[in-house]
């Protein structure tokens, strides 16, 4: 059986919701078949194999179940994407129905089709009134190598072809293809890639205030931390750069909310040189942050959009790029053909599972409720955790949440004092946390959540008690082993 837990404690017992399909599992054969067979993302296989992988059978609103019965409050809707939850037989009978009429065509051959189209004019509703063009994609690494084939062309057909340097930041993800992966900030990502990475693209510092601020206060370092977009320009050249990259909110890099003054400066340099900005928004898009997309959220005013995830709550895969009007009216008007696109690109089906995705977002005002009830509750209630004595700062924006563990010394964040790496501290939290029923990511010693919209107050409340209970564990665990 599957234990991330390097040292379980159980807490409290798991629901049990026995289901069919859970019945029908032989999870041993699973697990055998599945190492024999299955190399997972982002997993060391081999030791994965050691203690077999967890099988997700079943999923109902903000829960998963696996075929052993236990239950699991997904914390982090799924991979950043449940955005309304599981189990929606609307959207599964919208792709149901749409396979039966028309499973798939192309749109290379000067044809189209209606959910793409439809799916089209929603979005541009949705998104601020500067975006009138969509491009699609299969996933979000696909939109982020859009994106670059696009700035690219913008200032080649513009007659600026050696402006093509793109800055992007340390320890953001943009995606797992090649230029996905070169446009990211992971280091892990960039060490395996073996002189692949994509020339001409570099990285400032990310706006982490745990990390940097000491001293400042958020907003002096917020503006601090953009002013290294305006040393990175002059350093390569203004006239070299194409465009900077960000994710409004990191969400793999672990839920670094940039203080207010970030965003807003890093526009005005932008402007200032000319340069597009792109918004990663694969997870800020879509509610995530109480807003359709996170640089509403900040007051931005991005060239070009990333979105995939929340745009069929993970249903289905579809990625795009939101295109705003600067580069599209040079695309089109003087671009001539677009040599870029996907077999998928447009996938009926995935369109037709993604409008009445947003269909049940603006039915069930989840945008709004993020914003104005769930979303200020979740602020509340996570900042209660303030008061653990494991916990430095315990921060949301929005629907996502992330809290720092740390040896407490003094009364600022920056007295704390952080844990050894190698003690891997956040990983015996997250044992601890899927041990008890809750899914919470650790990224280093931040742990961090982002639940589906969907979560009720009641929920909320549950979910917040779990990780108080879970971190009194891990509090326990580290006494016991003398590190506290
Ligand atoms: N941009 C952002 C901001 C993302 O979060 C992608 C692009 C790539 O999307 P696709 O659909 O190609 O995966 C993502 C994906 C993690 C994790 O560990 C996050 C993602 C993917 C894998 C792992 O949090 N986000």
């Amino acid at each position: 059986m599957y234990s991330d837990n390097k040292d379980p404690v159980a807490i409290v017992a798991p629901a049990i919701r026995p289901s069919d399909s859970q019945k029908k599992v032989d999870t041993r054969a699973i697990q055998e078949m599945d190492s024999a067979h299955y190399i997972h993302s982002f997993t060391d296989t081999a030791s994965l194999a050691k203690k077999g992988a967890r099988v997700i059978v079943k999923g109902e609103g903000i829960y998963i179940w696996d075929s052993e019965g236990k239950r699991l409050l997904d914390g982090m809707s799924g991979l950043w994407c449940m955005n309304v939850g599981y189990g929606r037989k609307s959207i599964a009978d919208a792709a149901y129905a749409q396979m039966q009429e028309l499973p798939y065509y192309n749109s290379f051959f000067q044809t189209t089709n209606v959910p793409a189209v439809k799916l089209a004019a929603k979005l541009v509703e949705i998104s601020p009134p500067h975006f009138n063009h969509v491009f699609y994609t299969g996933s979000g690494s696909e939109g982020n190598d859009t994106n670059l084939r696009l700035v690219r062309r913008y200032w080649d057909i513009k007659g600026f072809k050696d402006r093509n340097i793109i800055i992007s930041r340390e320890n953001a993800y943009h995606g797992s293809t090649i230029a996905g992966a070169s446009l990211g900030g992971m280091s892990g990502m960039h060490d395996q890639q073996v002189g692949v990475t994509i020339p001409n693209i570099v990285h400032i510092g990310q706006p982490y205030y745990v990390e940097g601020g000491k001293g400042k206060t958020p907003e002096e370092f917020g503006l601090e931390a953009a002013s290294w977009l305006e040393k990175k320009i002059l350093e390569v050249g203004p006239e070299r750069v194409a465009a900077f990259i960000g994710e409004p909110v990191q969400g793999a890099g672990g839920v670094i909310i940039p203080p207010s003054t970030y965003w807003p400066e890093i526009q005005r340099i932008c402007d200032k040189y000319e340069i597009l900005l792109i918004a990663d928004e694969v997870i800020c898009g879509f509610g995530r942050l109480g807003t359709w997309f996170g640089s509403e959220y900040f007051g931005i005013k991005p060239d070009l959009m990333t979105f995939a995830k929340g745009v069929t709550s993970g249903y289905i895969p579809l990625g795009g790029v939101l295109v705003g009007d600067r580069v599209a009216n040079v695309l089109i008007e003087q671009g001539g053909e677009f040599n870029h696109g996907f077999t998928y690109s447009g996938h009926p089906v995935a369109c037709a599972a993604a409008l009445e995705n947003i269909r049940i977002i603006q039915e069930e005002k989840l945008v709004e409720k993020v914003n104005k009830e769930t979303g200020p509750y979740l602020k509340k209630k996570f900042a209660e955790l303030n008061d653990h004595p494991l916990v430095s700062i315990a921060e949301t924006c929005g629907f996502a949440a992330g809290l720092n563990l740390v040896r407490k010394k003094g009364k600022t964040l920056h007295d704390c004092e952080a844990f050894d790496s190698s003690l891997e501290v956040g990983m015996i939290c997250r044992g601890h946390m899927f041990g008890n029923g809750m899914i919470m990511r650790a990224v280093g010693d931040r742990m961090i959540i982002a639940p589906p919209l969907v979560t009720t107050t009641a929920q909320i409340d549950e979910m917040v008690a779990l990780i108080r209970q879970c971190l009194d564990a891990t509090l326990d665990d580290l006494k016991q082993r003398g590190l506290m």
